[in-house]
């Protein structure tokens, strides 16, 4: 290896640097309710020194789990800051698993700010870095992955599926599974070692070895099976996305903003008045929906809003549903993901709605006849693409990608010739599942279970 120049050697002392920095041994503090000003704030204390922080700022250190009364000083000062709510969680039963303090004050600015100074001044502080707390449960085995990937969907989550779907991830639908799955898997591998081990003993080499098969091809089978889920948890999390397009001056920008109950895209009797994508968010009966409206699709020299059709296209073709909005009842476009709504229909001269095989409507999106239909419509089709099966144990792409990979490594484990591929094979599946959870070494792991393999048996 070539020496190291003085940058690379400044450059790795940095890296330690922040390694350090971010290491254990410090205590973290940060403001984990929401943006001040508010009634309270909760600012919670993380690491070796909580306990001592809390007892430098209040004098006291209440029961573990109890909340007590507690007035904040600054410690140098003496002077009262505020009045409090104080609570410790001793290690390793809390969130994180180290010492956490929690200070419930009252949420406004200068209090926190004087809080934050008051908890800076001490020795072995700092402020915690985004995520430093999350990172830190995981680092003490108190959460894998997948239980916070469901965490942060949980406080993103808007509306009362996403929520849900979160809550089951947080609450280990997918960890515990893949916990499961890897648990077997290192079983088999253990089968194929000792098949290797006997390799002399051509019978019971072989004995170990199928029962190790059997165990890789339902694991295969149930894999495969939870990803076969048309990737309803990944869309849930994302969102429905429902475009609305049609010829220009159709009122497809009036119906986004009477479905949206919002002025949020312009309405003029000018054709071509949009131009860009307008998305507004919508809760239909607790699925998340995005509904977009697009600029009217016609040939036009106007490069500003040829480029606004080409948008509208884009999207149009990407969207789960497609409501072809126009004023006559010509069939709705040639995509197949496409409901035709004829507008206007309070205009004299309107015809009745005229039922198809296809869905059809038929409103005003001036006056909202019909709307209702369409919304309860729009409600259903949510309802069929997200909630009518077994809740998804796939939510991220991440979560898909690993599956892939070890149902993957399982397949070719399956048709494997010779016990040493195949326990290669099954190496590979199971590293895979340990990335899901990230929570094992499996090499840890697989040294464990062998060595008490080898006294076991
Ligand atoms: N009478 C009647 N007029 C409507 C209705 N819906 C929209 N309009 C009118 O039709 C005109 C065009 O409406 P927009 O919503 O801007 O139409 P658009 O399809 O978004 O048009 P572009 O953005 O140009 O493609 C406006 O003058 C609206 O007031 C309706 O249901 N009844
Ligand atoms: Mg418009």
């Amino acid at each position: 290896m070539p020496a190291m120049s003085a940058l690379d050697r400044r450059q790795f002392a940095a890296f330690g640097a922040r390694i350090m920095r971010s290491s254990r041994g410090d205590t973290i503090f940060a403001l984990s309710s929401g943006h001040p000003p508010a009634a309270i704030g909760v600012i919670r204390i993380s690491g070796p020194r909580a306990r001592d922080a809390l007892k430098a700022l209040t004098g006291k250190i209440p029961e573990p789990r109890n909340a007590a009364f507690a007035r904040v000083r600054d410690p140098q000062s003496g002077e009262i800051i505020d009045e409090a709510l104080a609570l410790f969680f001793k290690a390793p039963s809390s969130e994180t698993g180290e010492d956490v303090v929690e200070l419930q004050i009252h949420g406004g600015r200068a209090v926190i700010a004087a809080t934050f100074a008051a908890l800076a001044q001490l020795e072995g502080l700092r402020p915690a870095e985004p995520g430093e707390f999350t990172r830190r449960a995981f680092e003490n085995g108190k959460l894998d992955l997948t239980r916070i990937e469901g965490l942060a969907d949980l406080i993103y989550a808007e509306t009362e599926a996403q929520r849900r779907q979160a809550f089951r991830q947080l609450a280990g639908l997918l960890g515990n599974r893949a916990e499961g799955w890897r648990k077997r898997l290192v079983e088999a591998m253990a089968l194929v070692e000792a098949g290797i081990d006997f390799s002399d003993e051509a019978d019971v080499a072989s004995d170990v070895t199928a029962r190790a098969l059997i165990a890789v091809r339902e694991l295969a089978t149930e894999i495969e099976s939870a990803l076969a889920d048309a990737k309803r948890g990944e869309r849930l999390r994302e969102g429905l996305v429902i475009a609305i397009a049609g010829p220009p001056n159709a009122g497809k920008s009036t119906l986004l903003n009477r479905i949206a109950r919002r002025e949020a895209a312009i309405v003029s009797p000018h054709a071509g008045t949009t131009r860009d994508v307008i998305e507004v968010h919508l809760d239909l009966g607790g699925y998340p929906v995005t509904l977009l409206d697009t600029a009217g699709i016609r040939e036009t020299d106007d490069p500003v809003e040829r480029e606004g059709v080409a948008r509208a296209k884009a999207r149009a073709a990407e969207a789960d549903l497609v409501l072809w909005v126009d004023e006559g009842d010509a069939p709705a476009s040639k995509t197949p993901n496409a409901w035709h709504v004829r507008n206007k229909i309070d205009l004299p001269g309107a015809r009745a709605a005229e039922t198809r095989g296809e869905k059809s409507f038929a409103i005003s999106a001036t006056t909202g006849a019909g709307v209702d239909d369409l919304l309860k419509a729009l409600t259903q089709f949510a309802q069929e693409t997200f909630g009518t099966r077994e809740p998804a144990l796939v939510t991220r792409e991440r979560q898909r990608r690993l599956l892939d990979d070890c149902a993957d490594a399982l397949r070719r484990a399956r048709d494997a010739q010779g016990e040493d591929i195949l326990a290669e094979e099954l190496r590979a599946a199971a590293y895979a599942l340990g990335r899901l959870t990230g929570r094992v070494d499996v090499e840890d792991i697989l040294d464990v279970i062998f060595r008490d393999f080898c006294i076991g048996k």
